[in-house]
């Protein structure tokens, strides 16, 4: 089963929509396999989005990442990362559609709220960037016995 790394951003606990976004994650049907509380450090942060390094946004991303805890989770599904990518919504906040959670809960491109990883490579870097393993469980679903 495929793997998909998601961070809930700092603006996600200001905002108080932990429990909305999660849910909105968990009623699509993604397995949530691990999820955890944390704050960021500034070398983490480097590390998560090395490839932005030189771009004139990272210093602002940096500072907003690891300005209040985030919630990190690995959601699990068949083809994962690009049914989370869609859910996602797009980066840019004016394309991002109504109906995604970008589109539903952003105005600024710089302050989105959610990350996803954008490929199964990026997925298993992220993943273990930010889980060990026994952190994450594969639990066996019983969703069948109780609908
Ligand atoms: P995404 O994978 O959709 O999160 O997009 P990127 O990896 O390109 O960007 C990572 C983060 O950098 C975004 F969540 C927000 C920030 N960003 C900007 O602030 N300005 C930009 O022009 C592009 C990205």
């Amino acid at each position: 089963m495929d793997r998909c790394f998601v961070m809930l951003k700092p603006g996600v606990l200001n905002r108080r929509i932990a429990g909305e976004v999660i849910s909105r994650l968990e009623k699509k049907g993604f397995k949530i396999v691990a999820l955890k509380m944390m704050q960021i450090s500034d070398e983490l942060a480097s590390n998560h989005y090395a490839e932005h390094k030189e771009k004139p946004f990272f210093n602002e991303l940096k500072t907003y990442i690891t300005s209040a805890p985030v919630v990190a989770m690995v959601l699990q599904a068949e083809n994962c990362v690009q049914l989370v990518r869609k859910f996602v919504g797009a980066t840019k906040v004016e394309n991002a559609e109504p109906g995604t959670i970008r589109g539903d809960y952003a105005l600024h491109t710089n302050i989105n709220i959610i990350h996803a990883s954008d490929s199964n490579e990026s997925a298993e870097r992220e993943i273990n960037l930010f889980f060990k393993p026994e952190e994450i469980i594969d639990w066996k679903d019983e969703s069948s016995v109780w609908f």
